[in-house]
């Protein structure tokens, strides 16, 4: 499948950001101003990890003599950072090649003027021209709470504190602000500091969020306490006013609007079952039990989001209420996009449990995206989840490659492949190494054992 979508964007879209699957050319989008190949940066470790070497030294080569980060243009700083910064990174560590930490590197720079703030906590859009301009507007929890792992790796290659301290300044106000009942809202002022409204979420807007905070601790060789007290006394409050049972039995994690519920769950808050399995061994002994089962409960439900779909693929959004029960009720909520949550999931859950049902859902997703999304030049996803007669939205989504492949072969592979005691995946699934004192001195140490890498 990763070879099948590879080849796909190599003939057609070689260097834009995006396959379009159906009319057989490239996507540039928006997302990461003149940045271009994100599919390629995606891919690296993707291709890495799954021995396709061939592959691997094009994308290198691409990177060497293409990747243009002289550009300018608006960006997303989550996105760059996520799959740009994330995947370089990867890339570096994993293969040690000094190209892409140089590449890294030089990429890094050009994002600290986005924390030019009076807050120091960055707006969402940077430009990546020599002024550094960033838009007006709130800041997104999920993107500004998504930068500690990648800015941690940042001050490690470097040398330069400067990473580390501005994602610190950002956790210090985190830390100090007033919480509604524990939670964190979605939306911050990056003037004023104050919480803009009061919406919560675990999926989309505050997402990566929690996830970063529990992987922080676990990048950090568990000695970075404040995350993990920072994850579990946000796991509690989403615990105690989010986490619902359906009338059929189902555990789903609401939305909540200044106290008031919206019984809807999204398909990126479908990584919470993987994330909560990770962090059920780092809790109070005694919750160890809990957390799993909370962990396998949350992904049962998202897995009943796929069964109880004509296609087997979840919709972007599934509802409980008015008689609805994992599945979509509005027809703009139908739609499946590629995305990795669920299988993610289903990895993690693998590897913490070897309960078989696992590799068994995260089969029925393969045959799912054989039969429903796969055309003849590419992967697509489809515009509603319910209905056999495909309507492809003729997009080959980067994440597919870096996150949804990746997730399916490490749910297939050995454990030893990557294992969490020397990894972490950010969340684009691009894997980073666990910092420990040793590595402090020689930051590519310790990251490149390829008998961690290969089963
Ligand atoms: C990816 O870019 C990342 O997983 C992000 O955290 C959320 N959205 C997409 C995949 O759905």
């Amino acid at each position: 499948m990763m070879k099948f979508a590879w080849d796909n964007y190599k003939q057609y879209a070689w260097g834009k950001n995006e396959l379009r699957p159906l009319t057989k050319n490239g996507h540039i989008g928006n997302m990461f101003g003149g940045l271009r190949g994100a599919s390629i940066i995606d891919s690296l470790d993707t291709l890495y990890i799954m021995g396709l070497l061939d592959e691997y030294e094009d994308a290198k080569e691409w990177v060497r003599s293409d990747l243009d980060l002289t550009s300018n243009g608006e960006a997303s700083l989550f996105e760059v950072n996520i799959r740009y910064v994330g995947g370089l990174l990867s890339a570096y560590y994993l293969t040690g090649e000094e190209l892409f930490k140089t590449k890294v590197l030089e990429l890094g720079a050009k994002l600290l003027p986005a924390f030019n703030t009076p807050t120091g906590i960055p707006r969402g859009v940077i430009n990546l021209g020599s002024w550094g301009w960033a838009s007006a507007g709130s800041s997104i929890l999920a993107e500004f709470g998504t930068l500690h792992l990648e800015f941690v790796h940042l001050s490690e290659l470097s040398g330069d504190p400067v990473y580390t301290e501005k994602v610190m300044n950002i956790r210090k106000l985190l830390n100090k602000i007033e919480k509604p009942q524990g939670l964190y809202p979605n939306f911050l002022s990056p003037v004023s500091g104050n919480w803009v409204q009061h919406h919560v979420s675990i999926g989309g807007l505050g997402d990566s969020f929690y996830e970063y905070l529990i992987k922080s601790y676990l990048m950090s060789d568990k000695m970075d306490e404040d995350a993990k007290n920072m994850y579990y006394n946000a796991l509690e409050a989403i615990e105690s006013n989010l986490v619902q049972k359906s009338p059929g039995g189902l555990t789903y994690m609401a939305e909540w609007r200044g106290g008031i519920l919206d019984h809807k769950m999204g398909h990126l808050a479908c990584f919470s079952g993987g994330m909560i399995g990770i962090g059920a061994d780092e809790g109070a002994p005694d919750k160890r039990r809990h957390y799993l089962d909370l962990a396998a409960e949350v992904t049962r439900t998202c897995h009943e989001s796929y069964d109880r779909s004509a296609t087997k693929l979840g919709p972007e959004a599934f509802r409980f209420d008015s008689g609805a029960e994992a599945t979509a009720t509005r027809l703009s909520d139908r739609y499946y996009i590629l995305r990795p949550e669920v299988i993610e999931s289903y990895m993690y859950m693998w590897r913490l449990t070897h309960d078989p049902k696992y590799r068994e859902w995260g089969w029925e997703a393969v045959e799912a995206l054989e039969r429903h999304c796969r055309v003849e030049s590419g992967f697509s996803g489809i515009r509603d989840v319910y209905t056999l007669t495909d309507s492809h939205d003729n997009m080959q989504q980067s994440f597919f490659l870096s996150e949804t492949l990746k997730y399916l072969y490490l749910l297939f592979s050995d454990d030893d492949l990557l294992p969490p005691e020397d990894w972490v995946f950010n969340t684009e699934a691009h894997p980073l190494p666990v910092v420990r004192r040793s590595c402090l001195q020689d930051p590519s140490a310790g990251a490149q054992d390829k008998s961690k890498l290969s089963a």
